[in-house]
């Protein structure tokens, strides 16, 4: 039986007192020591802890994965045809989703190219319009796209900005450049918004069409402080009713973040239009929106090329 008294331990620890002053000493010196090592041992940061934590990337994480030999998993160019090109391109993405199909693309411009664009456009800029359907009118669609928009071709940039974002953009989509619309330049302010939509025309609302949007380019110019996502109302195929409100903001939603790319195919493989890509930019509640809209299409652009006089 042991008794606390006056900070002492007193009790039947006589055999301790027999072993010695070194013994105890000794003994208290090897337990503060295993406390030490093994304390240190146990809160061993590891490898990924220490380093700032790498983006992922599709391309390193199927890289991990592979059992194949060192040598097999190098990434040499191969020799390449009359219109390849004869180094490697990365160009990181993430699957958002895969109905609608969407990619999003972290920095894919520069700053300054975002900047560089704004500059271009914001001279230029007018309330955005609307594809009519039969019966519809300015009227009846007010309310639906609110922002303000410019078109700009990338050969009308002498910068040649537009040039090189559209290249990169057809590298990613593989789909040539001649298939794209000019850029529609668009700015949100506060408030401002596009009701969910589809970009490709469906011909029994709009007619025959010579060609048809096969997917979208977002690139953001602009971060957003609050709001202006684009959403995806039927992500997955969920909300799908027929009496959905298009001026809902709800279902995948992509934060806009300067430099950044979204792209997301409006038809399927098939050419009929995918419903799950209906879309929209939900209202800015505080910023401004600033996105560069590529359309493409899957016929050649007429006017793609500047009119030589
Ligand atoms: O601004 C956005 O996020 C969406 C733009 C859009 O839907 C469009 O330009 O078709």
């Amino acid at each position: 039986m042991k008794n606390f008294r006056g900070g002492k331990i007193v009790g039947n620890g006589g055999r301790w007192q027999s072993l010695g002053l070194p013994f105890v000493f000794l003994l208290c010196i090897s337990f503060f020591l295993a406390g030490f090592f093994g304390s240190a041992l146990f809160s061993q940061p590891d490898e990924w802890s220490m380093q700032p934590r790498p983006k992922p990337r599709v391309l390193e994480s199927v890289a991990e994965k592979s059992t194949a030999p060192e040598e097999d998993r190098r990434f040499d160019p191969l020799a390449h045809g009359k219109s390849g090109e004869g180094f490697l391109t990365s160009i990181p993405f993430q699957v958002l989703s895969l109905n609608p199909r969407a990619l999003y693309f972290p920095n894919f411009a520069t700053a300054e190219q975002c900047q560089s664009i704004i500059k271009m456009a914001k001279v230029e800029l007018r309330p955005s319009s609307l594809a009519l359907r039969e019966g519809e009118t300015e009227e009846s669609t007010k309310g639906i796209r609110t922002s303000s928009g410019m078109f700009i071709s990338s050969y009308e940039d002498k910068t040649g900005t537009l040039a090189r974002i559209e290249e990169k953009i057809s590298k990613a989509t593989m789909i040539p450049k001649s298939h794209g619309e000019p850029f529609n330049v668009l700015r949100y302010e506060i408030g401002q918004r596009y009701q969910s939509h589809y970009d490709a025309f469906s011909p029994s609302e709009y007619g025959p069409q010579k060609s048809q949007r096969v997917a979208s380019f977002l690139l953001y110019l602009s971060d957003v402080e609050e709001g202006g996502e684009t959403m995806f109302p039927f992500e997955g195929g969920v909300n799908m009713d027929s009496n959905y409100d298009y001026s809902k903001c709800i279902g995948l939603k992509v934060k806009p973040r300067r430099g950044d790319g979204l792209l997301f195919y409006s038809l399927f493989p098939n050419g009929t239009i995918d419903p799950t890509s209906l879309h929209g930019s939900c209202p800015v509640i505080k910023g401004q929106k600033w996105v560069a809209t590529k359309w493409i299409r899957d016929q050649e652009q007429e006017d793609y090329y500047p009119k030589s006089n």
